[in-house]
This record gives C-alpha cells, sequence and structure tokens, in this order.
C-alpha cells in the first residue's frame, strides 16, 4: 500500500511501524490508524515476523494523540466513526497474536498512549511524557483510555489522569505500572531490539496463548480463565516447540523454536 503516514521496515523477525508525522508530533488522523491497522494485518500474516514494535519518528513525540485538526468539525456520526476506527485499532493489537512492542520516543498523549497501552510492553525514552490530555478540548478518551488506563493504575490515579489531563513523566510512568523499562534516548532503539530479539526467541504458539489468556484475565471469571489456561497448557504441551525446548534442556543447547 502506499505508505504517506508510516515507515515499515522488517528485519531479524522483527516487524517495526514508525507513525511517521513528526512535524505534527506524530498525531494520529484517520489515514495513519488504518495504515498503521494494514501493516498490522501484514506482520501477522508474515510468518518470519515473530515480534512488532510500534514507534514515532523523529525525537520528540511517540504520537501527540489524535489529530485535532482532524477533529475540528467532527459530526456526532463521525465522532463515534472516529472512535470505533481507535477502538477496532487497539483491539487488532490485543488480538495479533505476536507480541507487540511500543517504543515511546517522547510525549505518548491521548490516543498516542491509548495506542501504547494496547501494546503489550512499554518502553520508553527517559524524556517521554505520557498523559491523557482530552479533558483540555472538551472531550474524554475515544480509544479505550477510560478502560485501559485503571487496569494499569487503578481507579484513583486514572480518574486523577483523565480529569485533570496532566502529564506524567517516564520514572512516574514506571513506578505505576504503566511502563516495563525507561531507558536512556539514546539507547531506546538499541534496548528496544535487545527485548524484541529476546522474544523472538521464543515458541511463539505459546507466547500466543499466555497473550490471549493474560489479556482476558481481567474479564474472565477465575474458574474460566483457570479452564482456559488448562487447555492452552494441552495445547503448548503437544507441541513440536515443547518437544524441542525438552531435548534442548536435555542436551544443554539453546532450543530452536519453529512455531510448530
Ligand atoms: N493534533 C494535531 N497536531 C498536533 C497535535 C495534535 N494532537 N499535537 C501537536 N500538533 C502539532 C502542532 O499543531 C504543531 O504544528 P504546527 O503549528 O507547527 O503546524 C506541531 O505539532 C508542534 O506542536 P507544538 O508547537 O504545540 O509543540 P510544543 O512542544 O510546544 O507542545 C505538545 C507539544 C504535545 C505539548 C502540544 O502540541 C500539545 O498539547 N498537543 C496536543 C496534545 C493533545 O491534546 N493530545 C490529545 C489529543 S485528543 C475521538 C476519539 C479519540 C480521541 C478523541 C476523539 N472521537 C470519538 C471523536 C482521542 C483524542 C485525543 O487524542
Amino acid at each position: 500500500m502506499e505508505s504517506r503516514n508510516t515507515l515499515y521496515e522488517k528485519s531479524e523477525k522483527i516487524a517495526t511501524i514508525t507513525i511517521n508525522r513528526p512535524k505534527a508530533l506524530n498525531a494520529l488522523n484517520a489515514e495513519t490508524a488504518k495504515e498503521i491497522m494494514a501493516r498490522l494485518e501484514d506482520a501477522k500474516n508474515d510468518e518470519n515476523i515473530r515480534v512488532i514494535v510500534i514507534t514515532g519518528a523523529g525525537d520528540r513525540a511517540f504520537s501527540a494523540g489524535a489529530d485535532l485538526k482532524m477533529m475540528k468539525d467532527v459530526t456526532p456520526v463521525k465522532g463515534v466513526e472516529l472512535s470505533r476506527l481507535g477502538q477496532q485499532l487497539c483491539d487488532q493489537i490485543e488480538a495479533l497474536g505476536k507480541p507487540v512492542i511500543a517504543a515511546i520516543n517522547g510525549y505518548a498523549f491521548g490516543g498516542g498512549l491509548e495506542l501504547a497501552m494496547a501494546c503489550d510492553l512499554r518502553i520508553a525514552s527517559e524524556n517521554a511524557q505520557l498523559g491523557q490530555p482530552e479533558i483540555n478540548v472538551g472531550l474524554i478518551p475515544g480509544w479505550g483510555g477510560t478502560q485501559r488506563l485503571p487496569r494499569f493504575v487503578g481507579k484513583a490515579i486514572a480518574k486523577e489522569m483523565i480529569f485533570t489531563g496532566k502529564r506524567i513523566d517516564a520514572k512516574t510512568a514506571e513506578r505505576l505500572g504503566l511502563l516495563n523499562a525507561v531507558v536512556p534516548a539514546d539507547q531506546l532503539k538499541s534496548k528496544v531490539k535487545e527485548f524484541a530479539l529476546e522474544l523472538a526467541g521464543k515458541p511463539p504458539i505459546a507466547i500466543k496463548l499466555s497473550k490471549a489468556l493474560i489479556n482476558n484475565s481481567t474479564e474472565t471469571h477465575p474458574d474460566v480463565g483457570m479452564w482456559q489456561e488448562a487447555e492452552a497448557f494441552g495445547i503448548v504441551a503437544s507441541t513440536e516447540d515443547f518437544k524441542e525446548g525438552v531435548s534442548a534442556f536435555l542436551e544443554k543447547r539453546k532450543p530452536q523454536f519453529k512455531g510448530k
């Protein structure tokens, strides 16, 4: 597809999607969201790809949120469409079956933070700032922020962030459980790659099933979740990768997982 707003690169089992609107601090318009969705679909279907990284171009922003220019003349019907589009993008990441890492290289505000929260892991540079500032323009989060943020930080902090729109720095976000790691800005790429390569070496079916189980864990009754875990355990225990894992352990070598 023609890519006006994103860059897409594949190497060493990792697909990297870069939101490429640095002049607008990588604000997300409908076209950009659709491009990201097409890239994600490609990465999902590519057997050589085991991990996906989403990041922003430049050194200032992951994404400053939904493109406010796009929302200037929004009608109720268009508003619902925009909200659903962002929600579908986030749902697609959660249902993808491969780990998705957000490499947060600066501001992650509004829809930008919502996109990052839908990812499985978030690694940020020290200069990153995160927030849901929609309230300041008379909005509420519309891409899942009211639902995902409290699951990370609890209702009290989520309400404070959403009601005030205040930004938090990367260290605070890490302490609140919103980030997996914070690294110096000049090391973000290499640290994310290190992390991604580690995940790329793991058995894909076990990753896919544990991702689904963990994503559903907050919505599912514990008895149902336990039953689903046991079913999934039965599946992974019958994979070639499990046999390979045990053989490699006994033979004292590194396993080569094939996703079979
Ligand atoms: N949209 C469009 N352009 C943006 C933008 C945004 N969200 N954020 C920044 N830009 C553009 C600026 O307009 C400016 O462009 P030019 O004027 O140079 O053409 C350029 O990026 C650089 O920005 P600044 O000059 O403002 O840079 P500063 O360093 O001074 O400030 C900032 C950076 C990120 C603090 C500031 O730009 C800012 O406060 N930006 C807005 C952040 C924000 O409020 N983000 C949340 C957007 S609301 C919905 C569904 C979902 C959502 C909403 C509705 N529907 C159901 C309808 C989600 C909403 C959001 O995400």
